[in-house]
């Protein structure tokens, strides 16, 4: 079983790429299973074939420990660690090759607490990548993808795992943005200029190294446009996946 976690900003659209890359490689007889490892969420708009929700009880913790939202998630992914060995053989059981992990709407609490790490690393026997959902939102200032490449290789330093970058909801850029971001994450120049110009405060030095740092360490290169509504991408994600799955890196 190979797995691979989604993990984003709230609301960049894990759970909406969590059923449409399952439907992608399902399409290509890929054998997948789905798990759901938000403790919280209401409604999702797949059926997951193993859920957190089975072996945690968010509302319980609310209401025994009198926590508030964010600290009954904190309680529910720590208690998760717990559950590990439950989750891996309910997903034995059903032998897929791939396994699409939807991770928590607030993804600090995933990402940067030890629980998350620990659990991507153990559920998955060291064979995981990390697809990092970056919204489509995120292209209209260059200070805001800056932002997000800085992001983006925070979760690499965290997980130290194959990642895969997309920018989510691509469908919903007008086709100027959409221009606009192929022309910044193929020339990190174009970028740099960008972002000096946007940022005079900013001593233009630091932002060059800063940006120079971040191409460096592969945080910028090849970020893949994806749709979920209309599929956008989808192939070359599923090609990224296996690729970093059999391609023989590191996992
Ligand atoms: N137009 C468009 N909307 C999308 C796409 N993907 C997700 N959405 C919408 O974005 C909103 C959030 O999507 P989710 O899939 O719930 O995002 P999430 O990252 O799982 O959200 P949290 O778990 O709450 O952080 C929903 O209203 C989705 O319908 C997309 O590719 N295109
Ligand atoms: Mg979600």
């Amino acid at each position: 079983m190979k797995f691979t976690f989604l993990m984003g900003t709230a609301g960049s659209g894990k759970s909406a790429m969590t059923l449409s890359l399952a439907e992608r490689m399902q399409s290509s007889e890929v054998d997948v299973a789905t798990l759901n490892l938000d403790p919280g969420v209401r409604w999702l708009p797949y059926t997951p074939d193993v859920d957190i929700r089975d072996f945690i009880n968010y509302d319980r913790l609310v209401d025994e420990y009198k926590l508030g939202p964010n600290g009954a998630l904190v309680a529910s992914v720590d208690a998760a660690v717990n559950h590990i060995d439950e989750m891996r053989s309910e997903l034995e059981k059903l032998c897929p090759e791939y396994v699409i992990v939807d991770t928590p709407g607030q993804m600090e609490l995933f990402a940067y607490r030890d629980a998350g790490a620990i659990i991507a690393r153990t559920l998955s026997e060291k064979e995981h990548s990390i697809i990092f959902l970056a919204d489509s939102l995120f292209l209209n200032r260059s200070s805001d993808f800056v932002s997000i490449l800085l992001l983006s290789y925070s979760i690499q330093t965290r997980f130290r795992a194959p990642q895969i970058n997309c920018i989510s909801k691509v469908d919903l850029m007008p086709k100027s943005l959409y221009d606009k971001g192929i022309l910044w994450t193929n020339d990190p120049d174009l970028l740099l200029e960008e972002f000096i110009a946007e940022t005079p405060d900013l001593k233009s030095e630091i932002a060059r190294r800063m940006l120079e740092a971040l191409v460096d360490l592969d945080a910028l290169g090849e970020f893949i446009f994806t749709s979920s509504n209309t599929g956008e991408g989808l192939d070359d994600l599923y090609a990224q996946i296996q690729r970093v799955h059999t391609g023989g890196e590191d996992l």
